[in-house]
């Protein structure tokens, strides 16, 4: 019962500042105390570093916004993941924007041919430098660590792919690209959409999912806060109306913990500057809480 905390305050994978905040703000609200109080041993292993670099580095033949500082966090936190792994401690990592999910993933995946993977998330994030609408790698981790994508971003952690599309499930989509469209379709992705979670109800999408990953070595969940309502979790760069609503987040989060089959997680693009007193930082706190197997009785 250890848990290690990663905090990634990186803000390169996107084009707005204070995301990079968002380790502490999730500090602030008051995580260890609440990890504590279930009974757990909390290491905080403190942040990584992000390099300082200049902003707007466009690669002319890719398109990619800020690929050298984006690869060289996620290098260094793909190996201090891999460094929890082997002290067989819990990782739970804090972003930062979600271009984290590359190094995240490299450490936990590693040595595991069967990851499953739960991608919480108003946005696929599968999109290449071909298909991307910005040029921001915070929409590309996904297809990254299923082995498309730049070689730089592949190859970090020293291998690729890190996970299998049949390992997968994403969780709350409402804002695809047209290449993501197609890629989900070609790779036979499961996705629940808003649609589906409206129309099956958030019981059905979690039963069906912990269902369907059940065989894997073990499940890491990538939990972006703007799967959520923006009414629920304003303090995201990129809101999407009519998300997943707090309380469906929590059933969701509760479901997981009855099923014990989550491994590692991280809770990405909590950015304090665009929220209301800390608010998404909260939910946040409170959503791992849930996840750890707290219980309202
Ligand atoms: C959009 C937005 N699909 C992009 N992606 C976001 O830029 O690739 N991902 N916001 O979280
Ligand atoms: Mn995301
Ligand atoms: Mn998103
Ligand atoms: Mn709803």
């Amino acid at each position: 019962k250890d848990i290690s905390i990663i905090g990634v305050p990186m803000d390169y994978g996107q084009t707005r500042r204070g995301v990079d905040m968002g380790p502490s703000a999730i500090r602030y609200a008051g995580m260890n105390t609440r990890l504590e109080a279930l009974g757990y041993t909390v290491h905080d292993e403190g942040d990584i570093k992000v390099e300082i670099k200049e902003r707007a580095d466009v690669d002319k033949n890719t398109n990619l916004k800020n690929l050298a500082a984006v690869a060289s966090g996620n290098e260094q936190l793909a190996a201090r993941v891999e460094e929890v792994r082997e002290q067989d401690r819990f990782p739970l990592i804090l972003g930062g924007d979600h271009s984290i999910a590359i190094g995240t993933l490299a450490g936990v995946a590693k040595g595991s041919e069967n990851l499953g993977v739960i991608w919480y998330d108003a946005h696929g994030d599968l999109n290449t430098a071909e298909t991307s609408p910005s040029g921001n790698i915070h929409g590309m981790p996904l297809a990254v660590s299923l082995g498309i994508g730049h070689p730089v971003l592949l190859n970090i952690g020293g291998y690729t792919p890190k996970i299998k599309p049949e390992n997968l499930v994403i969780i709350g989509a409402r804002s695809l690209d047209d290449g993501e469209k197609e890629l989900i379709k070609e790779k036979g992705i499961k996705v629940y959409t808003m649609h589906e979670i409206d129309r099956l109800g958030m019981t059905q999408v979690m039963k069906e999912t912990i269902d369907y990953l059940s065989g894997t070595d073990g499940v890491h969940l990538s939990l972006d806060l703007d799967g959520l309502d923006p009414d629920d979790a304003p303090g995201v760069g990129t809101p999407v109306k009519g998300g997943i609503s707090y309380r469906e987040s929590h059933l969701a989060m509760e479901m997981l913990a009855e099923a014990d089959m989550v491994t590692s997680a991280e809770f990405v693009e909590v950015n304090p500057i665009l929220d209301q007193h800390n608010k998404t930082a909260e939910v946040a706190v409170a959503l791992m809480s849930s996840l750890f197997g707290d219980k309202l009785l």
